[in-house]
């Protein structure tokens, strides 16, 4: 079944103002949608960053993918890395770590696996759990992922989610999503204000939800000394503390006399980060994410790593629609070592989900496995249309967290360690 085209649409949605240790989030959050056409007509679809550096490298690989089999995925690796000759990626917000060579061309490959595998699926009539293993459960749990906000962006009415700058605001949103959604454990993104307001909104949210598992995670805003200060304060609260500090060995530090595990979406992002981390014990889990870790089943590899090694393992997730989420679902239900509630930004970003509306819902906190073959989801063009649209006006062309931030306050640096 070979590669006639590969389609590249970039959008934009709309996004609220989430905080994090980088400023920010901006008016539109960015993505692109990977759709690759074969000559038996089947076409499969993926989900991938929207930064115009990615943009551009998608575009340089794309052409080299014609031709080739929609199921030769490891000549296709081979084929992304060729035509990406050594780039290295960046970004400006640098909330996922370094970007090395080969973590490059995973992020690249990522998307245009999930659209093969979605071809894969369509072709024998089988959803991609079944191409990934088969499900080991058949929906999967997610977390409530909270963020200090503004009510809305400045000068625009508040959003739906209001403000929350404090630990009644964060308690209260908690509340909403879980509600809306029936999260069963919650995650608040810090690294926002002094760790000691921080600590109080987990206390409150341990007050108000006094079974729910609670993770914080200030992406790496704090010196390895404040984050034992934190880890010790919150002894006995946290299933486990994410990437309170940069770099391997400054989690190795904090990790030692740590009472919780610790986790990581920032210090080990691609295989050539294991083994450092494993020598040094920096990380007790990690937070796999397709769209960087190379696909579906790259992941499910990192997974069978984590199981050698007796490493937890979670999800990491970015600001993403549905085309993401069902490549989630799929991968996380074949996982068996997932042990923890993965990530999502959908209930951020969901009014504007470029997937038909009906197979993706959350009941419980949880998304049951698509069951239709490949992804099991469709695009709606409309939405498609209306969210490229939205690219080509919204002036955006990069993630700027720290830009936007500096807009309002123009003080404002990015700093990491902050406390
Ligand atoms: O969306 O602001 C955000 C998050 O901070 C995101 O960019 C991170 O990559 O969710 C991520 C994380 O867990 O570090
Ligand atoms: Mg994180």
């Amino acid at each position: 079944m070979k590669i006639t085209d590969v389609v590249l649409t970039p959008i934009a949605f709309r996004d609220p103002p989430l905080l994090n240790s980088a400023g920010v989030h901006e008016p539109w959050a960015l993505r692109t949608i990977v759709e690759i056409h074969t000559d038996e007509g089947i076409c499969g679809i993926g989900e991938t960053y929207g930064d115009i550096g990615h943009l551009e490298r998608l575009r340089t690989v794309a052409p080299a993918l014609v031709g080739l089999d929609a199921y030769e995925l490891g000549p296709m690796h081979q084929r992304v890395a060729a035509a990406l000759r050594g780039q290295t990626g960046d970004d400006k917000h640098g909330l996922t770590g370094k970007i090395s060579a080969p973590g490059t061309v995973d992020r690249v490959y990522s998307a245009f696996e999930v659209a093969c595998l979605d071809i894969q699926g369509r072709a024998v009539g089988r959803p991609v759990v079944d191409l990934l293993g088969g499900a080991v459960r058949d929906a999967v749990p997610y977390s409530a992922y909270l963020f200090y906000k503004w009510a809305g962006h400045p000068g625009t009415e508040p959003d739906q989610w209001g403000e929350a700058l404090d630990p009644v605001g964060v308690v209260s949103q908690a509340r909403q999503l879980i509600d809306q959604y029936g999260f069963g454990s919650i995650k608040l993104k810090g690294g926002v204000f002094p760790p000691e307001q921080e600590v109080d909104a987990v206390r409150a949210l341990r007050d108000a939800f006094p079974n729910t598992p609670l993770r914080l995670d200030p992406n790496a805003a704090w010196t390895p000394g404040t984050s034992l200060k934190v880890a010790e304060d919150l002894d006995g609260v946290l299933e486990y503390l994410e990437d309170p500090t940069p770099e391997i060995a400054g989690m190795a530090e904090v990790a030692a006399k740590a009472p919780m595990p610790l986790a990581t979406n920032m210090c080990v992002v691609s295989f050539e980060h294991v083994a450092p981390s494993v020598a040094v014990n920096a990380v007790q889990v990690i937070l796999s994410d397709h769209h960087y870790w190379g696909g579906l089943r790259r992941s499910a590899h990192l997974a069978s790593i984590c199981e050698a090694f007796d490493i937890g393992l979670s999800m990491h997730s970015n600001s993403h629609l549905g085309i993401s989420l069902a490549a989630m679902t799929h991968l996380a239900a074949a996982t068996p070592n997932l042990n923890y509630a993965c990530d999502t930004h959908y209930p951020w970003n969901a009014a504007d989900d470029v997937v038909v509306p009906g197979v993706l819902s959350f009941v419980d906190g949880s998304v049951a496995v698509p069951a239709g073959p490949g992804l099991g989801i469709e695009l709606d063009r409309d939405v498609l249309g209306r969210l490229a649209e939205n690219y080509r006006t919204c002036g955006l062309v990069q993630r700027d967290d720290t830009g936007y931030m500096r807009k309002f306050e123009p003080t404002y640096e990015r700093k990491r360690p902050r406390w």
